[in-house]
């Protein structure tokens, strides 16, 4: 069990785990020491408490992309006793405007490029009293002037049940929800999943492409290294080919991004993953189905591509934000020789707590409990079962706190708390994904589970993306409807929809085929770049 001190202050503990002198931070403006975010995140507590009223419990809302000003501030808030919150760079000033209303912000710290949609939020509402603004990692913005001559401020007095900050989680449906963490659950993560399955180390660098307001990438490039002594890496701009020029350029060691980047990183060598090799992995293994081969040896980059140039450092692949399809994991491990962890976590538990690493990854399934938490899942009577098919809950050191909100009691049922996954647990614990509780689709009896058929559809080469959703049948009650994102080369045709049909028919049960399917330029996702399927079922 984790056991944290009564009074603790998060941004303190995390500032410790690396040498004053240690790199803390790198990306395209400039390097940072343990020693200057420490400095810096204490000037900003300073200039929040002495010049700008803030008092403990004020709500300070971040805005921007990744970077060191950003993280210092979102440190600084802590260091003042204040709560964070970080909206997502995507927003728009409606939606920031529900984030002020509901979280009571008092206090903004806005990179200047953001401004704009902010103030037209701000308009909107009535509670922030004190903006702050800064340039990025220019290091030119009021924030910097302002508190350049400034002693840092010792770090609050807070206690490891105060709020740390709230995380406002879109969901994939219905207006967001608050998710409020303590001081304890900035730290439970790093010293349960991260020790645990990644196991960073001084001298490690980890960059993700999720936002800091995602606590997935809050966890995996920031509050992770830190508590190793490692450091973090930004890219403002994370797309797979910036991200594959960072790890490069920076000596990026510990990547965490969702499977759609790693398609995407496979892709950008041109011709994409040779899935059809893929597809015959399984049966080359012969003695354990599910064993990652012993050899590990990295692929030979055939020439020296974008991702060749990144193999040169990157060692950790970290995969969660939507389901990691096999052959995605199949393709990455071919191509880089890195078997990538996956794992899933909410917003509302803070961060990953079913996980495999290493020789434990059994690829398709998402992995165990993480050392910490209790899984497992629930039958139609919320009774938890040995093995079997049912609602995927847990109980660990973190746990849903909504702010102010109903849908509290639908998210913690009898201790457990219910993510809305439903997953398979095997003899061994092992838990593998079926679907979204609400994505399982009902035809002529048979349940058939979404990403089953996604995943099938994907493993062919002129799949880029797609989705499926069940629709209503006249004679099956549901009949299975595929949205599908062709690859570039590939071009829309009701024949190539044939050849799509016949080609899941091999991969799944034949009645779990796509009866329809429909080309799309794009899904709709959420900023975090989760699936909005209800937005398939009901389009707008
Ligand atoms: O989507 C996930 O799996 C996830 C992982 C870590 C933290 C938060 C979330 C939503």
């Amino acid at each position: 069990e984790l056991q944290y001190p009564e009074r603790l202050n998060a941004a303190a503990e995390l500032l410790k785990g690396g040498d004053p002198g240690a790199l803390a931070f790198v990306n395209d403006y400039g390097r940072w020491t343990y020693a200057d975010l420490d400095d810096f995140s204490g000037r900003i507590a300073r200039l929040l408490v002495d010049q700008e009223g803030l008092v403990p419990g004020n709500r300070v809302l971040l805005r921007g992309p990744n970077g060191y000003t950003m993280f210092a501030a979102w440190l600084g808030v802590l260091k003042a006793g204040g709560v964070v919150v970080a909206t997502m760079p995507l927003l728009r000033p409606g939606e920031i405007a529900t984030v002020i209303e509901r979280a009571n912000i008092s206090h903004a710290i806005v990179d200047s490029r953001f401004i704009g949609d902010f103030r037209q939020a701000v308009e909107q509402t009535h509670s922030v009293k004190h903006i702050l603004r800064y340039d990025g990692d220019h290091g030119r913005g009021e924030l910097e002037t302002r508190t350049a001559a400034l002693d840092p401020l010792p770090p609050a007095d807070t206690g490891r049940d105060d709020p740390a900050l709230i995380a406002f989680t879109s969901g994939t449906t219905g207006v967001p929800k608050g998710c409020v963490q303590f001081h304890r659950d900035v730290l439970a993560p790093c010293d349960s999943f991260a020790r645990h399955l990644i196991g960073m180390k001084p001298g490690d660098i980890a960059l993700t492409s999720a936002p800091l307001a995602f606590t997935f990438g809050l966890g995996a490039a920031f509050l992770f290294p830190l508590r190793a002594g490692a450091a973090c890496c930004t890219v403002e701009q994370p797309s797979p080919p910036a991200m594959l020029e960072a790890i490069a350029k920076h000596g990026v060691t510990h990547l965490g991004t969702a499977p759609t980047a790693y398609k995407a990183m496979l892709a950008t060598e041109g011709d994409g993953p040779d899935v059809s090799r893929l597809r015959s992995t399984p049966t080359e293994v012969v003695e354990d189905p599910h064993s990652v081969r012993p050899e590990r040896s990295r692929g030979a980059p055939s020439s020296d591509s974008a991702l060749s140039r990144a193999l040169k450092t990157l060692r950790y692949c970290l995969s969660a934000g939507e389901h990691l399809p096999e052959a995605t994991w199949r393709a990455w491990h071919e191509r880089t020789g890195i078997a990538i962890t996956d794992g899933i976590g909410s917003t509302e538990m803070m961060h990953i707590f079913i996980s495999a690493a290493g020789d434990d990854i059994r690829p398709g399934s998402t992995g165990k409990a993480v050392p910490g938490y209790t899984a497992t899942v629930l039958d139609a009577d919320d009774q938890p079962m040995d093995e079997g098919t049912g609602r995927l809950a847990l109980k660990g050191p973190t746990g849903c706190r909504y702010l102010d909100d109903e849908r509290q009691k639908n998210y913690v049922v009898d201790g457990w708390n219910v993510t809305g996954d439903t997953y398979r647990k095997d003899a061994d614990s092992y838990y593998w994904y079926l679907a979204r509780s609400d994505d399982m689709i009902v035809s002529s009896g048979y349940n058939i589970g979404a990403p089953e058929v996604e995943n099938a559809l994907l493993a062919h080469p002129a799949v880029a993306e797609c989705a499926v959703i069940g629709v209503p049948c006249p004679e099956r009650g549901q009949k299975v409807k595929a949205f599908v994102v062709l690859a570039g080369f590939a071009e829309a045709s009701d024949e190539l929809a044939a050849k799509l049909q016949d080609f899941a028919k091999e991969q799944i049960a034949p009645y779990k085929y796509p009866r329809e399917i429909t080309f799309v330029e794009a899904l709709p996702k959420t900023a975090t770049g989760k699936l909005r399927r209800s937005e398939l079922r009901e389009p707008k």
